[in-house]
């Protein structure tokens, strides 16, 4: 994991976009984003249980694997959105980014990697994109029947009561 201000200059997303300026654990989790390392797939289930994630799945998104769709995903998982559930990553190959969101609507960048297990709060403001070798293997963790549903950014879903506890709760 690597954690850093990203830097808005033009490129592709896929691109680190590194400011130089980086970001530590203790302020993503005021930002109610929990990170952890895991080489045991027992962690993960102690984690599991803790905290009643119920279910789970695999995604690989690659070239490879998702074929001419491949680049249309890519840009929706780019889209500016939020959940009224957790969002929880577990990565176990390749890599890739999740963007955040500061208390000062800055974007944080979040690298991840294999081992790498990442929970953003219900409520945040987020993106994710690959990195510029196409391939990350994802374990998704849910608590009950997962629901994707992604809401976008705007007027509406700014007011969502979900969006209204996020803002109470961050401590940045
Ligand atoms: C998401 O919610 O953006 C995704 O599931 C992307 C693939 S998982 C790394
Ligand atoms: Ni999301």
């Amino acid at each position: 994991m690597k954690a850093y201000w990203f830097n808005n200059e033009a490129g592709d997303q896929r691109l680190p976009h590194d400011s130089g300026r980086a970001v530590t654990p203790d302020y993503l989790a005021k930002l109610g984003v929990l990170y952890y390392n895991f080489n045991k797939e027992q962690d993960v289930d102690k984690l599991a249980t803790e905290r009643s994630y119920k279910n789970r799945d695999v995604i690989t998104v690659s070239p490879e694997k998702l074929g001419d769709i491949y680049e249309e995903k890519v840009k929706s998982f780019f889209h500016e959105h939020l959940h009224e559930d957790e969002e929880i990553r577990y990565i176990r190959d390749g890599s890739g980014f999740f963007d955040v969101r500061s208390e000062g609507d800055e974007w944080v960048r979040i690298f991840l990697e294999k081992d790498d297990l990442i929970i953003l709060p219900a409520g945040i403001y987020h993106r994710f994109t690959t990195d510029d070798k196409n391939y990350i293997v994802a374990m998704r963790l849910f608590k009950e029947e997962p629901k994707w549903t992604p809401l976008n950014r705007g007027p509406e879903v700014d007011i969502n009561p979900f969006r209204k506890d996020y803002l109470q709760s961050r401590t940045a």
